[in-house]
């Protein structure tokens, strides 16, 4: 995949895969791919999934419809592959769907409620509460006054906060730098503030998607 080098300050939604035990949903084999990052909103990538379930609660792993990968700007929208549309998937509108975000370094969420569906468009704002990630606070957490964003700390993308990160993954990664998983504040670098900042207070968590 592409490398990405961030120099922003959002700490959510980022995303690479290293070969580590990781949560099955990392083994996509999409074709997406860019020859250049389209623009420099573009702060990582994501994973998306659409799961068609009659409540969040039936909204497991056999549900998904698809699938897709896409870019996430420096403001938490996501974006297509030219870093300014609206991912695309190729198919009919379904009224119940439920959208799963994976990200390599942060804990996966998904929505707690259907996506609002208007001309085909499905909008969904997890930002805004507590409540909008399934398993609520546990889910997420409030990154800013206000605005919801996803747990950072997991480097080994296995879908839990622990000491493995720490240990087999930041550690390894200190004082270097460029777009590596131990850089869990996501400034391109990995030091003290990226254990101190955002894996302690989020060890212990685990992702709540289904
Ligand atoms: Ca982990
Ligand atoms: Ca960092």
């Amino acid at each position: 995949m592409y490398h990405l080098n961030s120099k922003t300050e959002y700490p959510f939604f980022v995303l690479k895969i290293r070969c580590v035990t990781k949560l099955q949903i990392w083994d996509y084999t999409g074709s997406e791919s860019v020859a250049s990052i389209p623009n420099t909103d573009v702060v990582d990538w994501v994973l998306i999934e659409l799961r068609d379930a009659p409540d969040a609660v039936s909204a497991t792993p056999a549900t998904m419809i698809g699938r897709l990968a896409a870019f996430v700007s420096k403001d938490g929208s996501i974006v297509d592959m030219d870093g300014v549309s609206n991912p695309y998937f190729p198919h009919a509108p379904i009224p119940q769907l439920f959208v799963v975000i994976w990200h390599r370094n942060h804990l996966g969420i998904m929505s707690a409620y259907p996506l609002t569906e208007i001309s085909g468009i499905y909008n969904y704002d997890f930002t805004t509460g507590a409540d909008e990630a399934y398993g609520g606070a546990n889910g997420h957490k409030e990154i800013g006054t206000g605005i919801w964003g996803m747990r950072g700390g997991d480097g080994n993308s296995d879908g839990d906060i622990n000491n493995l990160d720490k240990n087999d993954i930041w550690l390894p990664d200190y004082g270097n730098t460029g777009y590596l998983n131990g850089d869990f504040n996501m400034d391109s670098q990995v030091l003290d503030d990226d254990k101190i900042d955002i894996w302690q207070p989020n060890s212990g968590k685990g992702t709540q998607v289904l």
